[in-house]
Order: structure tokens, then sequence, then C-alpha cells
């Protein structure tokens, strides 16, 4: 592979030979890109940039904000509202969707980020990221509403993430695949580094919070029960077991190695059908995912399927290699 490709090269050559990446949407893709480059050298700067800590606010959730999660909300505000592509976006940190101010022209498309997930990593130099996802304003649509952006996930044009870590990475699809960046800090540019991810449909490595067990339903208590008995249990082989709690590095490494990652519904809130957004950080990583040949359901329906009723409501996420997803999938469907 030629390793000087730039995104904006990748992007430019997508939308000249495949014709299918509009012009508006590949400048979208730029202008998120350099946001989350942004959004990069404020994580690194860390406690030298004063940007570590809680910004002593929560958001529509109830969740105490750190001064990053704010500041990468705006990076990715600022960034994006001018530049005529956008008609309004959706963040996991704000109540309300964000129009684009009359002073700019509208363009046709939505945009919903978590500005930066896995806050509780944050302060303590472990991996972060930005999830976004894309979709369509509905046709013939006057002004622009949050109902529209309650679209099913199947309905997005393009999803990825930036991972904050040892390098910073993005990691993009517009439904022809999965393809990969790593920004090059000298020049200051996402350099194509790795075409086409796949993802094994087998794996001995699962990704899940095990200190909920006690409050799992019974099919991820059997499935993961069977992943612990190793290779004298009914699945004949040792499970590996991963949890950084950031959600982008758990899919980064499951898109890198394989895998499954599972936030699944549990017993301590009844009410909430799961801990994960369905908007922000449920459906691009579901896409990119199925884009690399996994899956993603919640456990009874495929996660691109579900219909949002709430601009903020969460999902359980049961997501990588194709077998383990179905098996999941089936145990759930067995015990109903
Ligand atoms: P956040 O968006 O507030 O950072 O929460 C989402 C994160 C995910 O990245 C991760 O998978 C999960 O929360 C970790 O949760 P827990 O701390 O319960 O293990
Ligand atoms: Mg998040």
């Amino acid at each position: 592979m030629n390793p000087k490709v730039s995104l904006t090269r990748h992007l430019v050559e997508k939308q000249r030979v495949d014709g299918h990446i509009p012009g508006q949407l590949r400048l979208l893709l730029e202008v998120v890109a350099r946001a989350c480059k942004g959004i990069s050298h404020a994580v690194n700067k860390g406690a030298l940039g004063g940007v570590l800590g809680s910004a002593g606010s929560e958001n529509v959730q109830g969740e105490v904000q750190k001064k990053l999660d704010i500041i990468a909300n705006e990076v990715l505000i600022e960034a994006n509202e001018w530049g005529g592509h956008l008609a309004a976006m959706a963040s996991e940190e704000m109540e309300a969707i964000h129009v684009v101010p009359n002073r700019y022209p509208k363009g046709e498309y939505l945009l919903l980020f978590d500005p930066l997930d896995g806050s509780s990593n944050i302060d303590v130099n472990v991996s972060i990221g930005t999830i976004f996802s894309v979709l369509k304003m509905p046709e013939d649509d006057r002004g622009v509403e949050e109902a529209d952006f309650l679209q099913p996930g199947s309905h997005q044009v393009a999803a990825g993430y930036c991972v904050y870590g040892p390098q910073t990475t993005l990691v993009l699809t517009v439904g022809d695949g999965v393809d990969m960046f790593t920004l090059d800090r000298e020049q200051g540019s996402f350099i194509l580094t790795q075409e086409g991810l796949r993802i094994p449909e087998d794996t001995q490595e699962f990704a899940i919070n095990m200190s909920n067990m006690r409050h799992w339903a019974p099919p991820v208590r059997r499935y993961i029960d069977e992943c612990l008995a190793g290779q004298e249990g009914p699945r004949g082989k040792n499970f590996n077991m991963r949890w950084v709690a950031s959600m982008v590095a758990d899919v980064h490494r499951i898109l890198m190695r394989g895998g499954i990652f599972m936030y699944p519904w549990d017993a301590r809130e009844p009410g909430k059908p799961g801990k994960l957004r369905l908007m922000y950080e449920a459906n691009p990583m579901s896409w990119l995912i199925e884009q690399a040949g996994g899956a993603a359901t919640n456990g009874r329906q495929r996660i691109l399927d579900v219909q949002p009723r709430q601009l903020h409501e969460r999902v359980s996420v049961i997501l990588g290699a194709r077998n383990e997803v179905e098996r999941v999938t089936r145990y759930h469907a067995e015990a109903a």
C-alpha cells in the first residue's frame, strides 16, 4: 500500500471513482477529521493544558462532565457549523439538537457524536475517543427538528471513530468496508494505514464488565459461564478477557484482532434498556462492525434495525465476531 495516501486523497478518489460519496459528505468527513485532530491535541496536553478533571456540571443523563467532554463537544460544533454541509448536530453531551445558525448556509446532513467516549479514562491516561454517525435529512423536510434524527442505524451514510491512544487513529465507513487512518503528527494529516478491515468469525477473547455479573440476564450469564469453563467446558477452548472501559478502544481492538464486546442489559436499573447510547455509540459501532464482517445485536434484534424513539435512547449491545454474536443472540431466543 502507498503509505502516503492521506484521508483527503482517499476520499477524493472514492468520490471520483465510485461516485457514491457526494462532495458535501466528503467535506463533512474532512471537517470531522480536522476536529478530531484538535481534540487529539487537547487530550495529549493533559495536565499541561489544564484540561483534566471535572467541569462541575452534569449532562442530560445526569453524568458528571469532564472538562475534556465539554472541550471536545465545542471543538466538534465549532468546526462543523459553518461549512454549509450540515442541517443540525446532536451530541451525547447536549440535551437538545444544535441547529446550524441562520447566519450559515444549511446542508442536507445530520451529524451525531459522542465527543469523548470513555470519560472515566480521561484523567488516568488511558485510551479514549470520539464516535460519530452521519444521517441524511429526510426529504421534503422544511425545518430541522429532533424527529429528523430518529432514523434507524441502517440509514447511516457514514460512521466512524477516532481513538486517542498511543497513536491517534481514525476508522471510517461510508458503506463499502472499513478503512483506518493514522495521524501523522509531523504532517498534521491522517494517512491511510489499513484498508478493508475484517473481523474473524470466531474468537477466544471477550470484553464485558465482569463486576456486573450478578445483575446479568440468564442468556448472558450462560454465554460467559461457558467461556470461563475453558477447554473442559462446552466450548472446548480457553477464552481470554479484556475490558478497557472505553468502547472506542474495545471496539478498535476487535477490528484489529477480533473478539466479542458486550454491554448488555442488566438488572441494576430495570427500566433502562442498557448503558450505551443507541444513536451516538451503538449505531456507528454496529455499522463499522457489520462492514468488517461482524455482527451486532441487542440480544434479540439487529441493532441497525432498532427504530429510535428518543435521541438519548440507550440499548443493550453485543457486537463483534459473527458466530459468537449469533450464539449469544440464540441464547436469548432460547430463554424467551
Ligand atoms: P461515556 O460515554 O460516559 O464515557 O460512557 C460509555 C463508556 C463506554 O466507552 C464503555 O464501554 C463503558 O462506558 C464502560 O462502562 P463501565 O465503567 O460500566 O465499565
Ligand atoms: Mg460514550
